[in-house]
């Protein structure tokens, strides 16, 4: 194939009418060569150059037209503590491949960086961006074809290297994320989050790769191809690993994978390639499936939505409601708050307005004797952490408009835009630029046309200006403008109408500012709500109100009975059944139990409740009452789904703090001990994975346990030794690699042959249920809240 076609379809120039294959596994292939435990496979670049590119020769002979670098780990954090640089690495290993390569393709591989992010660990976002930065920029310069961002568990992570890739080159982009077996990846992605957040921001294909086999992949893949407009890869390992003669071996074989790939591409799916597992036989059998077959013509339909993390709202399907209750116009104590940086009254108006229902919060700090810049990055990182609804973000300064969305986790809304040429120069870059959706007023240099035909001329202006800027206008919400019924009472029911006719004539979603209409009159909440309800009867999707108001979210709950949207009016009956008396709005309390505060994750909060409680109760009653039932709470909605590791997590450290308080009161008070048991952790040798661990640790010491943590890449002996002095009962091992899990066999073997009396917990990506018992485990914990709760069983805390 020749090269310029390729990239054309990779850059998704011209149909596709053809599959793009890449290469199977190098770390498998390394393995067949000899490459041995706790060696790095990244230093064979620059010590066994031949090795590498008799590696890519062998997927090229295979078929692949697409050979991946052998730089998964060449970051500054995995490099850290070796003899090698990223440039020594990725330099020699874009060398080696771009000669075996010949007129095929060469893709810069990008692995995870190997850290949390903040806020569940350390890795800041910009720091992110840096390491990615100065990978792909060598690789850039050494000429690769295509920047390949796979095994991506943190959607923050990957949105840091697209945009380090975008930023630094114009090389085609794709980016694979990794699966858990509950279809989302590590941090709460589920597929629709991924394609809304990811092909929005304008790279060439998008997927999944690693982690699962083929046949586990496929619901995710069918979610994955509902939603994507761009084409779509898939990397799958060989199978979910098994243990044979101590190693994990991957057992789907090259016949059986093909035919995975043949279903994949009969669904959609146009790149191929194969992770943890595969080999260049499993590249000949895909290629001589997809030789056969021509690819499918997929015609997805464009949607409208906004995501966080773990949640997309899609505007047009029911009503959906826009909080806007973080906007200090007119709201005095707002302003106090903003003014003080009081981040706690801010958040309780967050999570006040989730409970109440809302589906996207507007956040709003404009303010003149603030920095609004600093303010606005604060509040989005604080609400991110704490709370998992997409965010509005709402200032007239274009500058601090594109600060928050650069940090944004997600794709944001963006409010707003209008028809006047110089807000759209300023506001339709960074629309484009972070994949944002963004509300475009009716509004021009005239002012408000005071005509429906007149706001849907402005509108239509907005759009085309849009399209030209290559945003589609699927990601354009217009807002019809509504005015103040006391001031131009004769142009209300004009914005009803715009309302009809701007979704009729340009199919676009809708938002209005519904409680701009009762300004200046009194009872304000009898015009809202029938103001509401004349403009969902219009068509509107998302209003902005106030969700704590019962008169505006009763006629939203009526609205959806009388429209045939709450089927059976299951969800009125359930909600109003028992209704009594007629609360204007809901009343929010103001000082929150301790329980609440660490379900809700609000670290500052903790602190001070726990001071006011033990003013009453003494520590063991604080920790049993409200520590660990809190907890447990947490762990079960983390199990059940309903949360993710980021709330589990900073649930986590919101009992941190609780525990600091609890802990100086008892350092002055007596000598109780507080600990419920100590407990060794290690990564084991040869294996420098250690997210997994330290999540198990968070989670252990916020339960009350003492955490020896060994570290990662941690020698048989330490272990042995650690527990020997410490007299440890408990022992929790990780491994996250194929070929580490035999020292975790071994290092279980050594415990035992030194007759230590310890019981041994191991987890990891590779590990299940039968491998851990055959390597020895006295226990198997599939995730952090397993560990706890085994630990909890054998310390009696139960
Ligand atoms: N369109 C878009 N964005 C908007 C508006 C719009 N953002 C701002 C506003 N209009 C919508 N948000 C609000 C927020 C508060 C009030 C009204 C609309 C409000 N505040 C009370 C006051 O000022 O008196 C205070 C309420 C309180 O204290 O609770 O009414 O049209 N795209």
């Amino acid at each position: 194939m020749n090269l310029e076609r390729l990239v054309d379809i990779v850059c998704n120039k011209i149909n596709f009418n053809n599959f793009l294959l890449f290469d199977g596994a190098m770390g498998t292939m390394l393995h067949k060569y000899g490459i041995q435990r706790g060696e790095l496979p990244e230093s064979y670049n620059v010590i066994h150059p031949e090795i590498i590119e008799k590696i890519h020769s062998e997927y090229l002979t295979a078929g692949s037209d697409v050979i991946t670098t052998n730089t998964f780990g060449a970051n500054r954090y995995k490099l850290k503590n070796t003899s090698y640089t990223v440039e020594q690495i990725v330099t020699s290993a874009v060398k080696i491949a771009r000669k075996a390569a010949g007129d095929k393709l060469v893709a810069l591989d990008i692995g995870p960086i190997g850290q949390l992010m903040e806020p569940l660990g350390t890795l800041s976002f910009n720091d992110a961006y840096e390491t990615f930065a100065e990978q792909i920029k060598i690789g850039a310069r050494e000429g690769v074809d295509i920047i390949l961002i796979e095994t991506m568990s943190d959607i923050y992570e990957a949105k840091a290297a697209i945009l380090a890739a975008k930023e630094n080159c114009s090389i085609p982009v794709i980016c694979t994320m990794s699966y858990q077996d509950d279809g989302r990846t590590l941090t709460g992605t589920d597929p629709i989050t991924m394609v809304n957040v990811l092909q929005s921001f304008g790279i060439d294909a998008l997927g999944v790769n690693c982690s699962l086999g083929p046949n586990e992949m496929l619901p995710i893949i069918t979610e994955i191809l509902k939603y994507s407009s761009i084409p779509v890869i898939v990397q799958p390992n060989a199978g979910l690993p098994k243990l044979k003669n101590g190693d994990a071996v991957y057992d789907v074989d090259a016949h059986e994978f093909a035919e995975y790939a043949k279903i994949m591409t009969e669904m959609g799916v146009t790149i191929l390639g194969g992770c943890c597992g595969t080999t260049s036989d499993h590249i000949i059998a895909i290629k001589n499936v997809i030789a056969q077959l021509k690819p499918v013509k997929r015609n997805v339909k464009k949607f409208t939505a906004v995501s966080s993390p773990s949640l997309t709202v899609v505007l047009g399907e029911e009503v959906k409601i826009i909080g806007e209750r973080i906007n200090p116009t007119g709201k005095k104590k707002l302003k106090e708050a903003l003014k003080s940086n009081n981040l706690d009254y801010i958040l309780t108006e967050a999570i006040n307005q989730r409970d109440a229902g809302a589906h996207i919060l507007d956040v709003n700090v404009g303010l003149p004797e603030i920095d609004e810049k600093e303010v606005m990055i604060n509040v989005i990182k604080e609400i991110q952490s704490i709370i998992n609804l997409p965010l509005q973000i709402d200032s007239v300064r274009p500058d601090v408009i594109e600060s928050a969305v650069r940090i944004y986790n997600g794709k944001p809304l963006i409010n707003s835009v209008n028809g006047k040429d110089e807000v759209m120069d300023a506001i339709f870059p960074i629309v484009k630029k972070y994949g944002a959706c963004v509300i475009g007023l009716t509004i021009d240099e005239d002012g408000i046309p005071s005509t429906a035909e007149g706001r849907l001329k402005v509108a239509q202006r907005i759009i085309q200006r849009a399209e030209e800027y290559g945003i589609d206008k699927s990601d354009i919400i217009i807002d019809c403008l509504v005015l103040t019924a006391s001031a131009q009472q004769s142009e209300v029911k004009e914005t009803i109408r715009a309302v009809q006719l701007v979704k009729s004539t340009l199919g676009v979603k809708t938002t209005l500012g519904v409680s701009n209409v009762s300004f200046g009159l009194p009872q304000r909440g009898m015009l809202n709500r029938t103001f509401l309800a004349a403009a969902l009867t219009a068509g509107l999707d998302a209003p902005i109100l106030n969700p704590l108001s019962v008169d505006m979210t009763s006629t939203i709950d009526a609205f959806n009975v009388l429209w045939n949207k709450d089927i059976a009016s299951t969800k009125y009956i359930k909600n109003y059944s028992s209704f009594e008396g007629k609360p204007v709005t809901i009343e929010t309390s103001v000082v929150k139990d301790l329980s609440a505060i660490i379900i809700d994750g609000m670290k500052e909060e903790a602190s001070k409740t726990t001071k006011e409680l033990l003013k009453t109760m003494t520590e063991m009653e604080v920790v049993n009452t409200y520590l660990i039932p809190s907890l447990d709470i947490v762990g079960q909605k983390y199990e059940s789904g309903e949360i993710f590791l980021p709330q589990l997590l900073q649930s986590a450290e919101t009992v941190k703090k609780s525990f600091e308080i609890i802990k100086e009161k008892m350092m002055t008070s007596t000598d109780k001990k507080i600990s419920k048991g100590s407990i060794v952790l290690a990564t084991v040798r040869g294996d420098i994975h250690d997210i997994g661990k330290n999540i198990v640790k968070i989670l252990l010491e916020n339960y009350g346990f003492d955490v020896i943590d060994l570290g990662k890449d941690v020698h048989e002996d330490v272990v042995v030794e650690a527990v020997r002095s410490g007299n440890i009962k408990l022992v929790g091992l990780s491994a996250l690699m194929t070929t580490t899990v035999r020292s975790m066999g071994e290092t279980i073997k050594a415990l035992r042959d030194n007759n230590l009396d310890c019981t041994v917990l191991v987890g990891g990506a590779v590990l299940n249920e039968e491998y851990a018992k055959m390597i020895g485990a006295d226990y198997y914990a599939k995730d952090a809240t397993q560990t706890v709760k085994f630990a909890r069983k054998l310390f009696h805390c139960e």
